[in-house]
C-alpha cells in the first residue's frame, strides 16, 4: 500500500527542485500509481520544457547487420555467412546520404553491428563519404559499443579514436549500447560487449572532446524495478560530472525474433511509467525522448503529458525494431508528426540534433539559437 507520508515528501522534493535519492525512485516504481507519476513528471517537463514539444527531420543508416556479438535481445544482427547478411557500399552510403539532403534531413543517424572483417577505417569512411556527400548532414554515429570496438580493433584509446571521428565528420553520438548497466543481468543479456563501465567512460571520453551524447536503457526485458533506478542514478552521476547528455531514451523491449521470444512485450502503462520515472529521475538532462518507432504513435503521444518532451523524428529506414516485430510505419511524414503533437495539446517545435529550432524556407533550411531548456 501507498505510503501517503512518504509519497508527500517526494512530492514535496519535486515541487521544490529537489534531487529524488535511489529509495525515492525504488518508492515510485513499486508503490505509486500511473496518474500520480504522470502528474509529477509533467511539472518536471513543463518546468524544463514548457509546452514545447520537439521532434527532428532525421534518416537512419545501419550500414551492415553483420556483427560479432549475439546479444539475446537482438533480431538485426546475422552471422557473416548467413543469407540476410548485407554491408553497404560506398555508392549506397552516398545514395542515402543523398535521400536523406532531398528528404529535408537534417540529421543522418548510423549505428550497425560490428562486422567480423571490418577494419577501423571502413567506419571512418563510413562517415567521411557522407560528410563529402552532404556537407550540411549532421551525423549521429556510432554507440559506445562501437567505440569500445574501435578501441579494441586499433589498440588505440577511446580519445583517439573518437577525434579520428571528429575529424571525418562526426556530429554527435546516439545513445544506444547502454542496455542495462547492472552487471549481473548485462551478463544474461549481452556477455561480451561493452561492460557499463567501458560505455560510462566513453561517454566520459566524447563529452570531455565536446561531443554531445544521448543515453539509453532498454527495459522490459529481465530486469527489475532496482535495475533500472540504478541506471538511471548512474547516468545521472556521469551527467553532473560533464552535462554532456542531451536526451534520455527509455527504449522498449520488443521480443519478436529474438532470443527472448517467450517474454510478452512491455505493456503500455510499464512504457508511461518508466517514461515519468526516468523525467523525475533525471533531473540534470534537459530533455525525455519517446522514441514512437518502439512505442507506437498512440503511447508516444500520451507520452508527452507523462514526462517527454521529445518524439525523436521523421525517422525513415529504420531496420533494428523493425526485425524485432514493430508494427509502426517505417517513418511519418511532418504533418503526421504536427498532428500527434497538436492533438496533445503540444506546440511542435522542429529542432536539430543539438536542438537549435529548424527555420525552413521552401527546400532549404537553417538553423535558430539552441532552445535552451530551463534548470530546475
Ligand atoms: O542499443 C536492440 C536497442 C539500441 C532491440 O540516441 C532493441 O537518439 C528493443 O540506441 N527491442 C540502438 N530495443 C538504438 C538506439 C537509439 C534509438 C533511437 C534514438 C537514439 C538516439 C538511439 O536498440 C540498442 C538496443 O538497446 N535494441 N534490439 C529490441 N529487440
Ligand atoms: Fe550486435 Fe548491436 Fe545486435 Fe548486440 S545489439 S548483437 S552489438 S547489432
Amino acid at each position: 500500500m501507498t505510503d501517503p507520508t512518504r509519497l508527500s515528501t517526494i512530492e514535496e522534493k519535486v515541487y521544490s527542485g529537489e534531487r529524488l535519492s535511489f529509495d525515492d525512485g525504488l518508492f515510485l516504481e513499486e508503490h505509486v500509481d500511473l496518474l500520480t507519476l504522470g502528474r509529477l513528471a509533467n511539472i518536471v517537463r513543463e518546468r524544463k520544457n514548457g509546452n514545447l514539444a520537439f521532434y527532428n527531420t532525421n534518416i537512419h543508416l545501419n550500414p551492415t547487420n553483420v556483427c560479432v556479438y549475439r546479444c539475446v535481445f537482438c533480431a538485426f544482427r546475422t552471422d557473416l555467412k548467413n543469407e540476410r547478411a548485407y554491408t553497404f557500399t560506398d555508392d549506397m552510403i552516398r545514395e542515402r546520404a543523398r535521400e536523406a539532403e532531398s528528404a529535408g534531413a537534417t540529421e543522418i543517424h548510423v549505428v550497425g553491428g560490428l562486422h567480423h572483417q571490418k577494419p577501423f577505417e571502413w567506419y571512418v569512411n563510413v562517415v567521411r563519404v557522407i560528410r563529402e556527400a552532404v556537407p550540411s548532414l549532421h551525423i549521429k554515429a556510432w554507440t559506445g559499443v562501437e567505440i569500445n570496438w574501435f578501441s579494441f580493433l586499433t589498440k588505440r584509446s577511446y580519445k583517439s579514436v573518437l577525434e579520428e571521428l571528429i575529424e571525418a565528420g562526426l556530429g554527435s553520438m546516439p545513445g544506444g549500447g547502454a542496455e542495462i548497466f547492472d552487471t549481473e543481468i548485462r551478463e544474461q543479456i549481452c556477455e561480451h560487449k561493452a561492460d557499463s563501465q567501458s560505455w560510462i567512460d566513453i561517454h566520459r571520453a566524447a563529452h570531455e572532446l565536446g561531443l554531445r551524447t544521448n543515453a539509453t536503457m532498454l527495459y522490459g526485458h529481465l530486469e527489475e524495478p532496482r535495475h533500472r533506478i540504478d541506471h538511471l542514478c548512474k547516468l545521472r552521476e556521469l551527467q553532473d560530472d560533464t552535462g554532456g547528455f542531451q536526451t534520455f531514451i527509455p527504449l522498449a523491449f520488443h521480443p519478436e525474433n529474438t532470443g527472448l521470444d517467450h517474454l510478452p512485450k512491455p505493456s503500455g502503462l510499464m512504457d508511461l511509467k518508466t517514461i515519468a520515472i526516468s523525467r523525475l529521475m533525471l533531473d540534470n538532462f534537459d530533455h525525455i525522448k519517446a522514441y514512437w518507432i518502439m512505442l507506437g504513435e498512440k503511447i508516444a503521444q500520451t507520452a508527452l503529458a507523462f514526462g517527454a518532451d521529445d518524439l525523436d523524428g521523421t525517422v525513415v529506414h529504420e531496420l533494428i525494431y523493425h526485425d524485432a516485430g514493430a508494427e509502426t510505419p517505417e517513418g511519418l511524414t511532418v504533418d503526421q508528426i504536427h498532428a500527434l503533437i497538436q492533438e496533445a495539446g503540444r506546440d511542435p517545435v522542429e529542432r536539430d540534433t543539438l536542438y537549435r529550432k529548424v527555420i525552413r524556407d521552401g527546400t532549404k533550411w537553417t538553423v535558430g539559437e539552441p532552445l535552451l531548456a530551463a534548470t530546475v
